[in-house]
């Protein structure tokens, strides 16, 4: 079945151009495209199209594609992060690659030569970059250490697998959910700290207990048939959430459906909840298209009855109260492991940026310490698991993690940074690179006694989610000296974890070359910072 597209005559140029040609019919095509280049290209299918098979063109790069994968749960191998080490190494200074806030790897350098060989190796190490982009539902997260950590309550990998194979046709590409009204983000949480952000996606599971089917159960010591009573047995699933998202006209955290599902049920939901999007989304003005907006128009009792329709079966309601109950871990340093005897250990990548020494490096850590797994966080960084306590001292001295470290200074372990004007001609402002040295000059300035959660973001968009952080940053411009300058809007008191609520903005237009010494201040006085001088007198 293919999707039925609204066909009225108010249709924006991205629903013209989707409604001429499906994002994904441009696969057969790329043969041609790597013979005749980027320059001789359809403007659309070079600009649009490709991002549902994961290839952006970059117009800050011309010529210079970057790559988005899908990694689901943030679970890779070091056999998959060898084969896109390989990919980055042959485009020099121009090749590398950035784990995303979806526990995602993007590629930079590509070019479109290269691109039937790339999916070739792609297929070869069983990985896909295809409905990455654009209105596709992009790479579903879970917690990073599912599976792995002694408290989890549901290890939800293989529904995340399952969820994805259902959207994507098992990363062949399915035209049943490649014109979506808009972008849409799955999350799926089966630990207690809600290491996902739940609530910014537009469907979020979170682990939840419920009871369920009365049983019959015999009261042993009495044996008599007055004993026997109804008692409801708990079982664990999922509370949902619905119609998270940030966007650069309004941010809104997901409400609760007032449903609970077994796993069993998990992909079934997605179903439902995408095909009623898709048909019913609406789709005139692209700023008003994300799932919260049809939510909005019909109300959620509504929403509701025409996804446990789609659904097929009643809906629960949700369980009275969901199971995460923790703060958020960064998963940072040596834990211990579920499996007796293993650890993980977290690496702190600045920023999350990697080039193709680092991942040939880290494929071979974690094949020589652990089982060759390895783990991205939406916070940028990677988990090397299963490390047996006899090799852990030895990987510990390894050098590279004098580079990727396990005990970070406070302000750098959790900053976060979306692409920025480097790569993003969205940008208004470079992000990464001034993050990363603003905080580095602040940490020999300040003692800051915990970690405190700065996240950049260059446009209003908000990929680097600004919002869910202590500190955040969306990169704006102002006006100073009688110049145009690069600036931020200020936005504090996101919480995350059991209690998450987003934060707000507090101040507007600061001039980036303005912007340590307020930075500074607000260390001092809100996050217990000292000056190092006065530490030390
Ligand atoms: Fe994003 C568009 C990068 C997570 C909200 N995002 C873009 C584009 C594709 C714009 C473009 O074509 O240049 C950026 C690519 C720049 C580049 O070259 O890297 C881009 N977004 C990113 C990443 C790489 C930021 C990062 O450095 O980690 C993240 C990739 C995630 C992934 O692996 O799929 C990324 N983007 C997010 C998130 C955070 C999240 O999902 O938790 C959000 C906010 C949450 C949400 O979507 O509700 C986000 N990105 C957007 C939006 C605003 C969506 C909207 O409804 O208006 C856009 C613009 C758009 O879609 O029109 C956008
Ligand atoms: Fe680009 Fe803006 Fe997203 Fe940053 S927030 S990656 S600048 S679209």
């Amino acid at each position: 079945m293919t999707s039925v597209v609204n066909t009225s005559t108010s249709l924006n140029k991205f629903e013209k151009f989707k409604a001429e040609k499906d994002g994904l019919a441009v696969k057969p095509e790329l043969d041609h495209f790597a013979q005749i280049g980027w320059e001789a290209m359809d403007q659309t299918d070079r600009e649009h199209r490709l991002k549902w098979l994961g290839v952006f063109f970059r117009p800050v790069t011309p010529g210079k594609f970057m790559l988005r994968m899908r990694t689901p749960s943030g679970e890779m191998t070091s056999h998959k992060m060898r084969v896109l080490a390989e990919i980055v190494q042959r485009y020099g200074e121009d090749g590398n690659a950035d784990i995303t806030t979806r526990q995602n790897l993007q590629l930079r350098g590509i070019r479109i030569e290269d691109i039937p060989d790339i999916f070739n190796r792609l297929q070869a190490a069983e990985m896909t970059s295809v409905q990455s982009g654009m209105d596709n539902v992009r790479n579903i997260t879970a917690s990073p250490v599912a599976g792995i950590d002694a408290d989890e309550l549901i290890d939800t990998r293989y529904l995340v697998q399952q969820v994805q194979d259902m959207i994507t046709n098992h990363g062949e590409g399915n035209p049943e959910f490649t014109n979506l009204p808009r972008k849409f983000n799955i999350a799926i949480e089966g630990g207690r700290d809600n290491s996902v952000h739940a609530e910014i996606n537009d469907i979020a599971f979170v682990p939840a207990l419920r009871a369920v089917e009365p049983v019959l159960v015999v009261d042993d010591e009495a044996k008599s048939a007055e004993s026997v009573e109804s008692v409801p047995s708990l079982q664990l699933g999922f509370n949902v959430l619905v119609g998270g998202f940030f966007s650069g006209k309004r941010c809104e955290s997901a409400i609760p459906l007032d449903a609970w599902v077994a796993p069993d049920d998990v992909v079934d939901l997605c179903r439902a909840i995408l095909e009623v999007y898709r048909d019913h989304g609406l789709r005139a003005n692209r700023q008003k298209s994300r799932l919260m907006w049809l939510i909005d128009d019909w109300g959620l009792d509504r929403f509701r009855e025409v996804v446990e329709k789609r659904f097929g079966r009643e809906l629960l309601t949700a369980a009275p109260e969901d199971e995460m109950a923790w703060d958020k871990r960064d998963h940072i340093g040596v834990f211990a492991q579920k499996q007796p005897g293993l650890n993980y250990v977290g690496l702190h990548i600045p920023i999350g940026r990697l080039f193709a020494p680092d991942m040939f490096e880290v494929a071979r850590l974690a094949e020589v310490y652990g089982n060759g797994e390895i783990r991205l966080t939406v916070e940028q960084n990677l988990i090397i698991p299963n490390i047996p306590n006899s090799r852990l001292e030895a990987f510990l001295q390894e050098s590279l993690l004098e580079k990727f470290s396990i005990h970070p200074d406070s302000l750098v372990r959790s900053l976060v940074s979306c692409t920025g004007s480097q790569f993003c001609n969205f940008a208004l402002i470079e992000t990464k690179n001034r993050a990363l040295a603003m905080v580095k000059d602040l940490e020999t300035e300040l003692n800051v006694p915990h970690p405190v959660r700065i996240h950049w973001t260059g446009c209003p968009n908000s990929c680097g989610q600004p919002q869910v952080a202590d500190i955040g940053f969306i990169g704006t411009k102002v006006r100073k000296d009688g110049k145009t300058v690069e600036g931020v809007d200020l936005y504090m008191g996101g919480k995350v974890g059991k209690e998450a609520q987003l934060g707000t903005c507090v101040q507007k237009g600061i001039a980036c070359d303005d912007l340590k010494p307020v930075l500074r201040s607000l260390l001092i006085e809100h996050f217990g910072a000292h000056p190092k001088e006065e530490a030390v007198t």
